[in-house]
């Protein structure tokens, strides 16, 4: 089998290589004559039996298409989609009335972002399973992911950014995760001639303090020459309390940026020491500025999101704080930069580099006490290349992008244009191992392999180009992952699945640090959403104005009311539809005809609102849409829609159940909520 498929991939190889003419193109050496294909025991290496846990968590960015998707590894089984920057149709995120105001930013309502970089929270250094960050490139944002729920809890807009890409990265201890701006832009934003770029133009480099869960906010900006801020990473054990980013564009190009960013043999790595910076705002050194941006919060006990708006941000100066930023010249154009396990290396992956720099902390640290400077950019000090240069990769092949560690002293670096993943070791730097990988890798992953213990059981290439890999699916192919062993000595390639979206990065860990703490259910004894019945009986319509209520309970295999009437054209409808299961994964849908924004999709417990603007006068039914037991086809109802002014009542039917319920509760008690209750069905 495994010969059999070599002609194919070699014709593949040639193709792709010959319609190259871009520099930035699937052309693999290395695959030619040396697919090395799955080996032999690959199939059960992978294979998880049925009713088998997978052994990871693997959480890849979506790319474009704003959301996270789950997978199980080694499996590579597709388990869900976490909704984030965009609206999902899948879980009704940014549909529904409770998620909307997650979606908010001072630009309104953005339905659809790109995200990039997963992040999983760290307690010393290593993922600890609470929380999943992500970053919002295109209008910058940070997300919070609770990992109990799959949901996103938290957003907070980054102001006087713009490409929040270097971003959410952490710090060991979580205290703080960071944004920084891919473009320069002027801060504050002005109407401003383009070509006053060198004069204008400013990147900024956030400090996020997120180790409060729904108290997300900017700690501090550090304003930064216009420069292009890629990536970053923090630094561990003996680096700790200083963070790395790596820039291009330290021409300050504003046209052509392929070529014209592409000029300078070296661009930098900034080293910034955030302690001594947060020292100086102790001081006094920051300034407080005017910026608008967005924080929104949904609300645990409600399930309901809020949005505030913030109006000012801390902002600190780095010629007012002396030895808060560094730069380390670095070639060329880099991408990652990563800190290895120990913390003493900070590697990067220059994409047009010839080699894999590899900067030492201890001689940066060295290089600042001996002011080893090769002068400044914008008072910022340049430490000497020499000074602070570890070692250098020789001949790691072509386009570095990204490395990851397997705590075993092996580090393992993405290049993109020769499309392989090369093994090589840390202090020696010598080139251990090299694996083909189909085609175009950006990013690698190796769970926790950007921690300070790394899980160094596999590692996963996230690929750009699939071409020939997979059934084709039109002019557009999925991306896709490889699986492959690093256990031994040599690589060993497993598996090939595809993936939804583009991951950009990704991140995994053991499953049991997130299994086993999983919330089945959301609790309706403690729901705090206002709209929520806790009982078929609460189920019921109100009119205000234009505006009608209809509060519903869903149950198997039945919606309490079923029957509405009342409802006339020009009126604004609000279903609110609560969930009143109390049992694992017993999900309930509503739709009704004709709704133009949503349906929705109700979890255990939680209540979700859908807002209808009936446009003609009829009856209309609804219907539940996932399949909840053998009477689904039954889970039905109906809204009778009136002419504006039309006298017909407002109704809501209610069932033998619901009333006797509520005749059970009239002779218990009469509570006050009960006789409103009384009154409105009078009322119909
Ligand atoms: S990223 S490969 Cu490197 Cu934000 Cu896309
Ligand atoms: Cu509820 Cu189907």
């Amino acid at each position: 089998m495994t010969t059999s498929k070599h002609p194919r991939t070699l014709i593949a190889a040639a193709v792709t290589c010959a319609a190259a003419g871009l520099v930035f193109y699937a052309c693999s050496t290395t695959t030619g004559g040396n697919a090395n294909l799955a080996s032999g025991d690959a199939a059960s290496r992978v294979y998880v039996a049925p009713g088998q846990y997978d052994q990871y968590y693997a959480f890849l960015s979506g790319g474009y298409n704003g959301q996270i998707g789950v997978y199980g590894l080694p499996s590579g089984r597709l388990l869900k989609f976490v909704s984030v920057y965009s609206q999902n149709p899948e879980t009704g995120w940014g549909y529904n009335e409770e998620t909307k105001p997650m979606l908010q930013t001072t630009f309104g309502s953005i339905p659809w972002d790109d995200t990039h970089h997963p992040e999983l929270s760290q307690t010393d250094g290593v993922p600890d399973g609470r929380w999943l960050f992500i970053n919002a490139n295109n209008t910058p944002r940070v997300a919070r992911v609770d990992l109990t729920t799959f949901e996103t809890t938290e957003i907070l807009q980054i102001p006087n950014s713009a490409g929040g890409h270097a971003s959410p990265f952490t710090t060991p201890d979580t205290k703080y995760i960071v944004s920084a701006t891919r473009f320069s832009i002027p801060v504050h934003n002005a109407d401003v001639a383009i070509n006053s770029y060198k004069q204008n133009f400013k990147g900024t480099v956030s400090f996020i303090r997120a180790d409060q869960p729904g108290k997300m906010d900017i700690a501090f900006q550090i304003l930064m020459p216009g420069y292009n801020y890629d990536l970053g990473h923090a630094g561990k054990g003996p680096s700790d309390g200083w963070f790395f980013f790596t820039t291009y564009n330290t021409e300050q190009a504003h046209e052509k940026l392929e070529l014209n960013a592409s000029q300078n043999d070296k661009d930098f790595m900034a080293a910034v020491n955030y302690r001594a910076a947060e020292q100086c705002i102790a001081e006094g050194k920051g300034r407080t500025v005017p910026a608008e941006y967005y924080h929104n919060v949904l609300d645990e006990k409600s399930g309901q999101a809020h949005s505030e708006k913030k109006t000012s941000v801390m902002t600190l100066d780095p010629n007012a704080c002396p030895g808060v930023v560094y730069f380390m010249p670095t070639p060329k154009s880099p991408h990652g930069v990563d800190v290895d396990p120990t913390g003493e290396y900070m590697v990067a992956g220059g994409k047009l580099a010839t080699v894999i720099p590899v900067h030492s902390f201890k001689k940066m640290q060295q290089a600042i006490a001996d002011k080893a400077f090769d002068g400044d950019e914008y008072g910022i000090p340049v430490l000497k290349y020499s000074a602070t240069i570890a070692g250098e990769v020789q001949k790691p092949g072509l386009g570095p992008l990204h490395t990851e560690f397997d705590g075993k002293g092996n580090a393992y670096t993405s290049m993109f244009i020769s499309s392989e993943i090369v093994k090589w070791k840390l202090g020696t730097w010598e080139v251990l191992d090299r694996m083909p990988v189909y085609y175009s890798v950006g990013h690698l992953m190796i769970p926790g392999g950007d921690s300070k213990k790394p899980w160094g059981q596999y590692v996963l290439s996230l690929n750009k180009i699939t071409k020939d890999r997979y059934l084709p699916t039109g002019p557009e192919l999925s991306q896709s992952a490889q699986l492959i062993d690093i256990s031994g000595n040599k690589m060993k390639m497993l598996l090939d699945f595809p993936t939804i979206g583009e991951p950009h990065y990704a991140q995994a860990l053991p499953a049991e640090l997130i299994r086993d703490k999983q919330l089945k259910f959301y609790k309706l004894a403690e729901s705090a959403h206002p709209d929520v019945v806790k009982a078929e009986s609460e189920g019921g319509i109100t009119r205000s104005g234009k505006r009608v209520d209809i509060k519903m309970a869903a149950i198997r295999s039945h919606f309490a009311p079923d029957n509405l009437e009342g409802v006339q054209v020009g009126d604004t409808v609000y279903f609110h539809v609560t969930n009143i299961e109390q049992d694992w994964d017993i999900v309930h849908g509503f739709a009704v005809m004709g709704a133009e924004n949503a349906e929705l999709i109700m979890a255990p417990g939680a209540t979700r609102t859908l807002k209808w603007i009936p446009k003609a006068t009829g009856v209309y039914p609804f219907y539940c849409t996932d399949f909840c037991s053998a009477l689904h086809q039954e889970m039905q109802g109906y809204v009778r829609v009136s002419p504006a002014g039309s006298n017909v009542p407002l109704m809501a039917n209610i069932s033998k159940k619901a009333q006797a319920q509520i005749a059970k509760a009239t002779s218990e008690k009469k509570d006050d909520s009960h006789e409103r209750h009384e009154a409105a069905r009078k009322d119909r």
